[in-house]
């Protein structure tokens, strides 16, 4: 053969080659998408913003939340409680996540929140899941430790980042007397030897909310001294807040007025959440507000078209106020912009 042929002949092998490599990094990229929350938190942490962790349970929920993100272009943490694993199902969610990725092109942290013991982080870490919270924090300190280094151990061995809890999450207004309050919100005193003997890469820190729609009896109040006092103690370390939706008041009045009965809800007020957004909280919770958002624009619309039964024309609306919502969170986190 020629020089000229061989030339030839290693080029076209070599043009095969490059094909191969150049479509299977296609087909990875958009088979991929999801990845950990450590390059966020490190930009987060610098930037001074919060990722927004959004809680979802089925398809509307999702296509709201990932729209929102798109238009927004945020950086996305997508989390499953056990419960909303049980509800959907895994393989659902996994193919949920998989195709918000490809549909709306985005980068996913697909995370479990308050996996309450081994067993149930392990299922996640195996089932694709690229960020696990362990949640022992209603143990007592040692145990916590414990169970929260044994599972660090496991999702660190695959490549999965770990967040851990201290303190409670708990009505502190509830609290009776004051170690009842200190047994509710974080010790910063425990904070670093809690970090260095479990190894956890984030830490969601009690400060005074907690879940649901009923935060606070009286006025709104965030324990920002402990927050400080934390991030004295770990100051490049990512903190995060749970129980961190506002209970959005025109949602609750669109409930009221349609039948349902929620006297007295009340959130964290967005100023608080912004304030916190800036300081060490890198990652910030939100349920209930979706969850609102949803059930307001379905009470609605049955309210005022009663004689309407296509699922479309109440599950599209809510889809579309959870949208809005997000894009809302999105700002009040700084973290619009940000992907
Ligand atoms: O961690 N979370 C979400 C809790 C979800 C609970 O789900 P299950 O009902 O399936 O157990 C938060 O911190 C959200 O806080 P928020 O203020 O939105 O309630
Ligand atoms: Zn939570
Ligand atoms: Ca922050």
């Amino acid at each position: 053969m020629s020089k000229i042929n061989h030339f030839l002949l290693e080029y076209k092998y070599l043009s095969i080659i490059i094909a191969i490599i150049t479509n299977g990094q296609i087909k990875r990229e958009a088979k991929m998408g999801l990845i950990s929350s450590k390059g966020l938190f490190k930009k987060a942490l610098k930037e001074k913003y919060a990722v927004g962790a959004f809680n979802v349970n089925n398809m509307e929920i999702i296509q709201g939340i990932t729209e929102a993100v798109k238009e927004e272009k945020a950086p996305l943490i997508l989390q499953f409680s056990a419960g909303a694993r049980k509800y959907a199902k895994h393989i659902y969610l996994m193919h949920l996540v998989q195709a918000a990725i490809e549909d709306i092109g985005i980068d996913v942290v697909l995370h479990l929140d308050h996996g309450e013991d081994f067993e149930i982080c392990k299922a996640c870490v195996d089932g694709g899941f690229t960020s696990v919270m362990v949640d022992a924090s209603k143990k007592p300190f040692q145990e916590n430790v414990r169970i929260t280094k044994q599972v660090a151990d496991y999702a660190h061995s695959k490549g999965v980042v770990v967040e851990a809890e201290l303190g409670r999450l708990k009505g502190i207004e509830d609290a009776v007397s004051v170690s009842e309050k200190e047994a509710i919100l974080v010790n910063p005193d425990e904070v670093e030897e809690f970090i260095k003997r479990t190894n956890c890469d984030s830490l969601a820190i009690a400060i005074g909310t907690s879940h649901g729609a009923y935060k606070f009896k009286g006025e709104p109040k965030l324990y920002f001294d402990r927050l400080e006092e934390v991030q004295k103690r770990v100051p490049d370390y990512p903190l995060v807040l749970h129980g961190a939706s506002s209970v959005l008041q025109d949602y609750v009045k669109i409930c009221n007025e349609h039948g349902g009965k929620l006297p007295g809800a009340k959130g964290v007020p967005e100023e608080m959440i912004s304030k916190a957004a800036k300081m060490n909280i890198c990652k910030v919770n939100i349920d209930t507000d979706l969850r609102l958002a949803m059930t307001a624009t379905i009470r609605k619309e049955f309210d005022e078209n009663p004689s309407n039964f296509d699922p479309r024309k109440y599950l599209g609306p809510a889809r579309e106020a959870i949208k809005q919502v997000v894009k809302h969170k999105l700002h009040i986190l700084g973290c619009a912009g940000k992907a």
